[in-house]
């Protein structure tokens, strides 16, 4: 019987399995070439870690490594229920948490390599954690789709550690169905699988994250969003890569000042505190900083029964 050790957490409200201990052997090298081995050799661990039965299609998985980059202290491959994905601001934050439940880390900071770049993380005494995202910015702005059984659509191509399309307001005409609240997760869902596939279609295939945003509710957020990831599970929280893809928007628009803080809510109420340092003006580069809390929700060893006809998992 193979076992993977896991520590299980969750970042307002969206779940982070970190594979500690039993995972695939990726050997060394840079981590994008790593994560290609995973994809190549080794994808039936993804299935297995977070797919059911095991997981659920919300679970990122997330594979500590050892990092490559030699200004980084550890490295980690981030996955879900359908592949591999860049950067992940949530699940950056529930690392550094499990990390700390373990004790491998103390207060302070600890740069993480990623397979897209390194990010700064830093543990405050209050629980809080804070990430230093990877250079964002925005690829295309004002850019209209046509969306079948929808119509036009304009939004913003903008990377943050993973590509996303950015669009606000919809339902500000009449499609009250497409307001941002709890109850219209179904009708966004299939709205925004819809406007991914005209973003891919019409020119931006890498597109594998579509964010909408309305003002919030309460007068303490800036802004609540619905975020449709690559495997059709919504973000339960904020989403800290889609957070910076809209800081870097944000930014090329003077909308936000550097060092101004912007309250970005899920569509389920939760929140991260963000903010930005320019990079490189020019070029439209920023820094975002991430800030939100994890808590661990389970410590677990995952069993893999060869007898088990879904040992590997339910693959979609
Ligand atoms: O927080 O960056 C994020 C994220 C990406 C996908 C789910 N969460």
């Amino acid at each position: 019987m193979q076992t993977i050790e896991v520590i299980d957490s969750h970042t307002c409200g969206e779940p982070t399995r970190l594979v500690i201990s039993g995972g695939p052997d990726l050997g060394d090298g840079p981590l994008e070439a790593r994560v290609e081995r995973f994809r190549e050799h080794f994808d039936h661990y993804r299935s297995a870690i977070v797919n059911e039965p095991r997981g659920s299609d919300t679970i990122v998985g997330a594979l500590l490594c050892k990092a490559h980059r030699a200004d980084c202290q550890a490295g980690v491959i981030f996955f879900n229920n359908v592949g591999y994905i860049g950067m992940c601001g949530h699940g950056t934050i529930g690392l550094i948490a499990s990390l700390a439940h373990r004790r491998d880390i103390e207060r302070g900071d600890i740069r993480i390599d990623t397979p897209v770049g390194a990010v700064q993380a830093r543990l405050h005494a209050d629980g809080q954690i804070e990430v230093d995202n990877v250079p964002s910015f925005r690829r295309a702005a004002h850019v209209t789709v046509t969306v079948p059984g929808v119509g036009e659509v304009t939004g913003d191509v903008a990377w943050g550690g993973n590509w996303f399309f950015l669009v606000t307001d919809l339902a500000a005409g009449d499609r009250p169905e497409w307001r941002i609240a709890a109850q219209n997760i179904e009708a966004l869902t299939d709205l925004t699988w819809r406007i991914r596939q005209a973003v891919n279609a019409q020119g931006f295939p890498k597109v594998d994250h579509v964010e909408i945003f309305s003002a919030a509710p309460s007068a303490t957020a800036n802004s609540r969003n619905f975020v449709l990831c690559p495997g059709k599970a919504y973000d339960r929280s904020p989403c800290g890569t889609g957070t910076s893809a809209k800081l870097a928007c944000l930014a090329a628009d003077e909308k936000l000042a550097p060092g101004d803080s912007w309250i970005q809510e899920s569509i389920i109420g939760s929140r991260f505190a963000v903010r930005y340092r320019w990079l490189d003006r020019d070029k439209g580069e920023i820094v975002p900083t991430i800030t939100g809390t994890a808590y661990i929700t389970s410590e677990a060893h995952l069993q893999l029964d060869p007898d088990d006809p879904l040992c590997w998992g339910i693959r979609a």
